[in-house]
């Protein structure tokens, strides 16, 4: 482990590889760079993304002026209509991770930081930055339970309880 190892924490960490990433066909050098990390993934899926779910994963932003193109961005309306959904886990995994992808601006970010290396600025001013990553634990344990059900991840990370909730899914004919 590297000089990150600032207090040896346990935590986890939402990574979104966004629509730019996959239609890019990044995913594979994505998740090769973060193997460096030394981190666990105990959650993977592939999302397509409604506007609930992308107006809640990005509300603290909502009064920001670029919000509409964000929201219109991690709902595949420039790429595709996929996000790759990821939870890891390790030592001090939200700054490992933070530093692997690098700065928002992917033009300020570190060269050969993945959103520096592959990330760019849209003529109309869109961060296509290729990966999401939690900022804090909060924002962290945030995030994986708005992706992520409990059943959906290898094992249980947060406190549980069990609900009957009865609904019409779409199932398999
Ligand atoms: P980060 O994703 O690095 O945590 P946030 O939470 O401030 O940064 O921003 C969320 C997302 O909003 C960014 N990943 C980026 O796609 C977009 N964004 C942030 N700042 C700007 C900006 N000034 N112009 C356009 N898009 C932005």
């Amino acid at each position: 482990m590297t000089e990150l190892t600032d207090n040896g924490k346990i935590e986890q960490t939402l990574v979104l590889i966004k629509p730019d990433g996959l239609v890019k066909s990044l995913t594979g050098n994505i998740i090769d760079k973060l193997s460096e990390s030394e981190l666990v993934i105990v959650g993977a899926k592939i999302v397509a993304v409604d506007k609930e779910l992308a107006e809640d994963h990005y509300k603290e932003l909502k009064d920001q002026k670029f919000f509409d193109d964000l929201i219109q961005y991690i709902m595949g309306a420039y790429h595709t209509r996929r996000v790759l959904a990821l939870v890891y886990e390790g030592e001090n995994a939200i700054k490992r991770v933070r530093h692997i992808t690098g700065d928002t601006n992917p033009e300020s970010a570190n060269p050969t930081s993945l959103r520096g290396k592959y990330g760019r600025i849209t003529t109309s001013g869109v961060f296509e930055n290729v990966v999401h990553a939690s900022s804090d634990p909060v924002d962290a344990k945030r995030e994986i339970q708005l992706w992520f059900k409990p059943s959906e991840l290898s094992k249980a990370i947060f406190e549980t309880e069990e609900k009957e909730i009865t609904k019409v899914e779409t199932v398999w004919k």
